[in-house]
């Protein structure tokens, strides 16, 4: 090879093994299906921290409560209510297809009965016995995915080198470094032997290298344990898809998988005293963009101490499943929608691209839906869960031109949903835009 060849072939090798998005590693697509067809996904943050209504694991870190006082929580979490079963009753029922654990949060307490340590819910709480197992066991019963939530980061251990955002345990201590790394890798080996889960979210990773954390080794492990199973994006690049945070994508993300986490309030575990819910018509709204943008909403809970789940958030979760039973077949399965400009507002496309489902939050002022730019014969319009069929008419479609006509769609008031409607465009064979 010549000296520019060799050049080229560096950079592709530097391209793949970095990626745009920072991922160091290649993803079977075949295992990623399931998460793709998804689309829904609960986030559950239990843990301590529920105990007095606090910020989990940060309002330590960043004093807004002493180490000592925060740890208090631990005697006055009962998990006494705890009902798995109709967790995951709720969890179903919403049209969630998985569910996110958190295993154990940056404050180190585990929610199992761990070997390594004895911070956990067992040993050290009046709940006395793992949390997680049941969980899982109901989740499995149900058919759903089980994800969980790992911080890699544990600003409990004595010898993790972050404390808190004043204070530091070290700065480089190879010894130390190296016992919390068999600490944290046996962790993690011991929740993939016990529970298998077929998604993986960690947290935390920003704090330390992918070689600090032996990221390589980790992904290895539970990769020899189930080939099959999903690694979020927080394992400093070796994960498998990406992970917004609280912050809507504006436009499509380039990553093929993606998943918006969000709370429901303000916060991700319960907090008494944050009421500052967003409606189920909001929360349907936000989840219809993540749709068209081709990515899962992981819609976050946080169960009281006693393992109850607040009344407000059970309730967002039944108008979910209200919703997504009704318009499951422009949700699950589906591939992201138009690109811009072509219809104002959400829509997503069946994955055999035949069909074309327009959102619509509210109701057109003047009974009318426009589309531009669709080049296919429409065989059909209906509306979705509904069954109405829908009139048409078409524009700006001279006989001489190639060019898509401009598309009016009647839709009157009395079949319009509660919340955002959807109208399906039966397309005479696959999707095709004019320009
Ligand atoms: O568990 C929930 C949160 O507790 C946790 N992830 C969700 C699912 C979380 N909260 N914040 N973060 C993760 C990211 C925090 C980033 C920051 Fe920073 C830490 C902002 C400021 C300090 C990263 C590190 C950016 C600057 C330094």
């Amino acid at each position: 090879m010549n000296k520019a060849g060799v050049l080229f072939s560096i950079a592709l090798v530097l391209i793949a093994s970095t990626g745009l998005s920072g991922q160091k590693v290649e993803t079977d697509s075949k295992k990623m299906e399931w998460f793709g067809d998804a689309r829904l996904g609960i986030f559950i943050h239990w843990g301590i921290y529920a105990v007095n209504g606090i910020d989990e694991s940060w309002s330590f870190y960043n004093g807004y409560i002493s180490y000592p006082d925060y740890m208090k929580q631990l005697d006055g979490f009962t998990a006494e209510n705890y009902d798995p079963g109709r967790w995951v009753e709720l969890i179903k029922n919403s049209g969630a297809r998985y569910a996110v654990l958190t295993t154990k949060h940056h404050d180190g307490v585990a929610l199992w009965d761990s070997d390594y340590g004895d911070l956990n819910v067992v040993d050290r709480t009046p709940a006395g016995r793992d949390l997680v197992g049941p969980f899982v066991k109901e989740m499995r019963s149900e058919g759903l995915k089980v994800g969980l939530y790992y911080s890699v980061l544990d600003w409990s251990h004595p010898d993790y080198p972050n404390f808190t955002k004043e204070e530091k345990r070290y700065e480089d201590d190879p010894e130390r470094k190296a016992r919390f790394r068999s600490f944290n890798h046996g962790q993690i080996e011991e929740i993939s032997k016990k529970y298998n889960p077929d998604l993986w979210w960690f947290d935390g990773d920003w704090e330390q290298s992918a070689e600090w954390w032996g990221a390589r080794e980790i992904r290895e492990m539970i990769l020899d344990n189930n080939a099959d199973a999903i690694i979020n994006s927080r394992l400093q690049g070796y994960g498998d898809y990406a992970t917004p945070e609280q912050g809507m994508p504006v436009k499509r993300p380039e990553d093929e998988y993606w998943e918006l986490c969000m709370t429901m309030n303000d916060s991700w575990g319960y907090q008494h005293n944050d009421s500052n819910y967003k409606s189920p018509s909001q929360v349907i709204k936000i989840f219809s963009e993540c749709l068209s943008m081709g990515g899962n909403l992981l819609l976050d809970i946080g169960p009281r101490a006693d393992g109850s789940i607040p009344e407000e958030q059970v309730e967002i979760l039944e108008e979910m499943g209200q919703w997504t039973s009704k318009h499951g077949e422009a949700i699950y399965g589906t591939r992201a929608g138009l690109p811009p400009g072509y219809y104002y507002g959400p829509s997503t496309l069946s994955a055999d691209s035949t069909r074309l489902y327009l959102f619509m939050h509210g109701r057109p002022a003047d009974g009318q839906l426009m589309l531009e730019g669709v080049k296919n014969k429409i065989n059909r319009i209906y509306v979705v869960g509904n069954g109405t069929k829908l009139e048409y008419s078409e524009y700006l479609k001279p006989y001489w031109s190639n060019h898509a006509g401009l598309i009016f769609i009647d839709v009157p008031g009395n079949v319009c949903d509660e919340y955002t409607s959807v109208i399906c465009l039966l397309l005479d064979g696959k999707l095709e835009l004019s320009e």
